[in-house]
This record gives structure tokens, sequence and C-alpha cells, in this order.
């Protein structure tokens, strides 16, 4: 039996399900603060395994906290298809950004129930752990260890900024599970997610048919000047961190936009020593994000970046030390995934457009290890990582149907 065009998933039960997941970790402008293995974090994943063992979903759970509940398949031998993102969020973040793809995946295990539809591939909704990357850094930290870019003992040493160990707070909260991380093997790999960009609101379509990912490089810059008093000290005689890095901030910009109209390039975390209204900054340590589809314009930016920066350092007589705190190549996923999400799009009617994802997915890092693709929602104005992000039920509707019948197509219906 093939799927058929009229398939769909109860949009309703979905928007419920997520304007009920938004419920845990408020933020305090009408969007999410759950970030990875707080309290919040915990109370979102225990509601979440609620819902999942509703369905008759068996848990699993990994060394590094990743979530999977597996419905099952005829053939119990058959690598299942797997579906989901991350319940973690920014600390200032929206009710959709990774929500609405694990949602999904949970809305299409219901929607199969509902239906009495069995599936030779079991299904597997899965919640990646610390995808967001802002409390510990790196992004998609837990889908990294899976797929081997990171090593379990290198993830449970990262600190957060009171010093608290990533593997203590995973064991505080609850979620240090027994399975080893990544020894769970695919048939294949769907993420939902926001578009966390303008491009589908503007265009007017209602998916994205995501067929790249677009690389990343994260670097992490100490300068070094001398703290002194910001009466007494005559201007060339200071060492000002808070210049160097102002002056580092500016060269970013400029470089990424030698680079338009695809290059993008931004600091984005700070912290100013000591951070007295009177004392001149005698360090700084900040943060560099630069992306782009072509992972050579990324190391050329980051060249001319220390290059520059060096040149600010000698003007201002600081130090300077730079580490890479994240990086990952551009994607191309795999074309038959994509295709399976195209032709989704097709026999709905949904109007869609192919994309390159601007921002970093789970999904990124699985596509080293399994045939993995990506559909996209529209969002208002293209808003994310800002509590206002928006979209519609009709929005989280199409691009659930999309998955829907892309995962369940893989999975293969059985009479
Ligand atoms: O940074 C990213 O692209 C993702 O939101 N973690
Ligand atoms: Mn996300
Ligand atoms: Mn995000």
């Amino acid at each position: 039996m093939t799927i058929n065009s009229n398939m769909r998933i109860n949009s309703d039960r979905l928007w419920d399900s997520l304007m009920e997941m938004a419920k845990i970790g408020p933020g305090i402008a009408g969007g999410n603060n759950r970030q990875t293995v707080t309290d919040e974090d915990a109370e979102g994943r225990k509601l979440f395994q609620t819902w999942c063992e509703a369905e008759g979903c068996t848990m699993g759970l990994d060394k590094m906290g990743n979530m999977f509940a597996r419905r099952e398949g005829t053939d119990p031998d058959a690598l299942p298809v797997y579906v989901g993102s991350h319940l973690d969020t920014q600390p200032t973040g929206g009710k959709y950004d990774g929500v609405l793809g694990v949602l999904s995946g949970l809305e299409i295990v219901r929607q199969l129930n509902e239906m009495k539809v069995k599936t030779k591939h079991p299904i597997v909704v899965v919640n990646f752990t610390n995808e967001e990357g802002t409390r510990y850094a790196p992004a998609m930290m837990a889908s990294g260890v899976f797929v081997g870019k990171h090593t379990l003992e290198w993830a449970y040493s990262r600190e957060d900024a009171k010093g608290l160990k990533f593997g203590d707070e995973l064991k505080r909260v609850g979620y240090l599970g027994d399975e080893e991380v990544g020894a769970r093997k695919m048939h294949a790999f769907f993420e939902l997610h926001i578009e966390q960009g303008p491009i589908l609101e503007a265009e007017n379509h209602e998916v994205g048919v995501v067929t790249h990912g677009q690389g990343l490089k994260w670097l992490q810059v100490t300068l070094t000047g001398k703290e002194s008093h910001t009466g007494s000290t005559p201007m060339p005689m200071r060492k000002n961190a808070g210049l160097g890095m102002a002056r580092v901030t500016e060269l970013v910009n400029e470089i990424a936009l030698s680079h338009a109209p695809d290059a993008v390039g931004a600091v984005g975390h700070c912290d100013v020593y000591p951070n007295s209204r009177n004392i001149i900054p005698g360090k700084v340590v900040f943060t560099i994000d630069f992306r782009h589809p072509n992972k050579d314009v990324i190391l050329d930016m980051a060249t001319r970046m220390e290059e520059g920066a060096k040149k600010i350092c000698e003007d201002n007589g600081l130090g300077m030390e730079i580490e890479q705190v994240s990086g990952f190549d551009p994607v191309e996923f795999d074309k038959d995934c994509v295709s399976s999400v195209r032709n989704a799009a097709e026999r709905l009617g949904y109007s869609h457009r192919d994309l390159i994802s601007g921002a970093g997915h789970d999904a990124c890092w699985i596509n080293s290890v399994a045939p993995t693709a990506m559909v996209m929602c529209p969002c208002v104005d293209g808003l994310s990582h800002n509590e206002a992000e928006e979209i519609s039920p009709e929005w989280a509707a199409a691009g659930t149907n999309v998955l829907f019948h892309a995962v369940v197509e893989t999975a293969q219906i059985v009479e």
C-alpha cells in the first residue's frame, strides 16, 4: 500500500502539543528559556516521554541524554526511520525552534496509531540533547558525539558560565542514560525545522525542501591589554582590550560583507574584565560566528579575521589567543531523501522551493552516518533566537504533513 495524498496529520493536536510544551520553561517575553540539562529541560523531556509512552512507544536513552521513542514496525530487524530534532532552547528562545521537529515526529506516531497503519521499518522519534550550544558550546553537541565528532569525555567536561560541567548536570537532571552514543543505526533521518530566515515567507512558500546546510566556524578570541584608570590614564598609554574587541567586531562585519550575499559573520557573546565603568578593560573574551555554503569562503573569512586582528593588536599593544570552538563543513543532504520530501510537497499541493539551511541542525551531523533530509516551514519575519519567534498552525501542519509522507514512504506502509 502506498501512502495516498489524503493522508494528513491532525493539525489541532500538533498545535495543542506545541502550546503545552511552550508552558514549560517560559521566557520573560512570551518565548521559552529551556536551556539544555536544566530543570526546565528535564520537565520538557518528561512531558515528551509521557506523550510517547501514551502512544505505546518504547523509550531509549543514551549516555548523552539523547531520547528515542520507538514505534514498532512489522520487520523488527529493519533499521528504523528516525525523525526528530531538539527540545532545548536558547535563553531567549522561541516556542518552535527544535520543538516543532520533535513534536511533529510524535504527531506522525499519533496519526499512524489512530489510522492503525503499520510500516515495515520501525519509526523512532528522537530528541537530541544540547542542539543550541548556548549554555554548553558547541552547538549540536550530542548529535556530534553520536556521529563521532566529539568524544563523550570531552562533551562531559564542557563547562557553563557558572563552571558546572555538562556531564554532572546531565546526571543531576536524571537523563544520563546507559545506551552507547551512536550505537543506533538508522535507515534514514528526517528533521522538520522552522526556517529561521525570511525566504519562505517573503516568497509565499509553505514548505522548504532543504538540499544543503551551510557550514560554520565558531571562534573564541581572548584579547589581553592592561587594566588602568579610565580617568587618569592618557589615551596614548592605554592598552584597551575593549577597543580591540570593537575593532575586531567591525572587521568581522566587513569580511562577511565582502562575500555578500551568502556569507554571514557576527560577534555574539562577550565578557569584559573587570567590567567596571572606570577601569579600562584589561581582558575581553568574545565569540565569532562565520557561516557560508562554501567551506573555502569560511576559511578565507577566518584567515582574514586572524590577520586583521593581529594588526589591531599590534596597533593597540594587545595580546591575542584564538580558539576554534566549533566548526563543520557545508553539508549536502541525501538526494533520495530530499526527493521524497519534494515529491511529498508536490503530492500534497504545497507551494515549495529548494533551500540551503542558514542555521545548523542535528541533521547536519546525522547526514554523515545516515541518509538524511530536512523539511522547513516559514517563520514570521524570518525571526528566530528571539522570544517573538512565531509560525502559523497552517505552516506547522504543512511541514508536518510533508514530513509525514516522507517518513512513512521511507518506512514503507504494510498492507
Ligand atoms: O547555531 C545554530 O545554527 C543552531 O541554532 N544551533
Ligand atoms: Mn534548532
Ligand atoms: Mn536554535
